[in-house]
């Protein structure tokens, strides 16, 4: 990409140089505009981002359009895979081509990077993973991640679910669940759905059906129309992001049915991921969502500060993992724990 910068500006110049036979440019500027120019001094960023699908990767992707400016020396290129790997591979390969300095990849699925991922170590070009993770033999075909533990996320939420329906009296069996799951194979789909069915496992939850909802609001109150249909039992609807969780809600209440924690009185608990939605969050206030799992979509200081550790030739940690809380406006559980470490329930948020 440095090469690229260089060529820029003499070309800027030619017209100035040929108009005037000799030079329109005050001499005593001459030195200074055919200095090397600021763009050479910029670091180039390549950032493949998975899609545009919900309110958390519009917010992902702004963090990172603003963590990345030239004020900050940065040149950020941004192409959006539009929830397909081969355009992100594409994407890749593109920022290969210009000889970026990183690239920065938040990848939609686990599997199937291997290869392109091979050719940027050729190349010599770090790679930063971003939200999701890869699943590579190789750790080595990047040099870190920063993102949520998804599994915990969904442990926190089901450690939540026990907790409110033990202290309202409910029987483990009277659970009768469905996942509203996010992209298959994504690694906040895994993480989250892993959470849930080893709970219900655990806790002798009926776990009904996972059917994914692509992580769109569209999606979720189609999956949950249909569920409506197939199951009269229904009382607790996990949703994998709060998009979904919007839709699911329309169609509950499409079908005459209330969203709300309380289950002994016919109400469909509806909980959700993410905490980024406005209309999520206000479904949440008003206990229409009975309890939301912070993800923090905020990563584009934290991928900024583990570049400029491999500016300075430093190596970062490999796998960065943020802090996030639960948010309930439900009373009944104010804390949980998981993995002998007890959460706070935020009733604020
Ligand atoms: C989680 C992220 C998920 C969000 C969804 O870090 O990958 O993808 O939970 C988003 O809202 O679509």
């Amino acid at each position: 990409m440095k090469r690229f910068f260089k060529l820029i500006p003499l070309l800027l110049l030619i017209p100035a140089i040929l108009a005037g036979c000799g030079s329109s440019i005050p001499s005593e500027n001459a030195e200074e505009i055919l200095e090397t120019p600021k763009a050479d001094d910029l670091v180039t960023v390549g950032f493949s981002q998975l899609g545009a699908e919900s309110d958390w990767r519009s917010a992902n992707t702004d963090s990172m359009l603003s963590a990345f400016t030239e004020e900050a020396g940065y040149n950020l290129i941004y192409k959006n895979g539009q929830q397909k790997q081969a355009n992100q591979i594409t994407a890749i390969r593109m920022f290969i081509q210009q000889e970026v300095d990183y690239i920065v990849l938040a990848p939609s699925t686990e599997d199937g990077w291997e290869t392109v991922l091979g050719e940027a170590r050729e190349a010599g070009i770090p790679v930063i993973l971003v939200d999701r993770r890869v699943n590579t033999a190789d750790k080595n075909l990047y040099s870190c991640w920063v993102g949520s533990d998804f599994e915990l996320e969904g442990k926190k939420m089901a450690a939540w679910i026990k907790a409110y329906t033990e202290s309202k009296g409910i029987a483990p069996e009277d659970l009768h669940i469905v996942n509203i799951q996010g992209n298959i194979g994504s690694t906040a789909q895994i993480g989250r759905t892993r959470g849930l069915a080893n709970a219900a496992r655990d806790n002798g939850w009926d776990l009904m059906a996972e059917v994914s909802g692509d992580f769109t609001e569209n999606r979720g109150r189609e999956v949950m129309g249909a569920l409506l249909k197939r199951f009269d039992n229904i009382n607790v609807v996990y949703c994998e992001n709060d998009n979904m969780a919007i839709g699911a809600i329309d169609a509950i209440e499409s079908a005459g049915r209330k969203a709300g924690p309380n289950i002994q009185n016919g109400e469909i608990m509806v909980v959700s991921f993410d905490g980024v939605n406005k209309t999520a969050l206000d479904y949440a206030r008003q206990g229409k969502i009975s309890c939301i799992a912070e993800c923090n979509p905020l990563h584009g200081p934290r991928v900024r500060a583990l570049i400029e550790v491999l500016k300075i030739g430093e190596t970062p940690e490999k796998f960065n993992y943020v802090d996030e809380m639960l948010f309930s406006s439900v009373p009944g559980v104010d804390a949980i724990v998981v993995d002998d470490k007890t959460y706070k329930v935020e009733r604020e948020y």
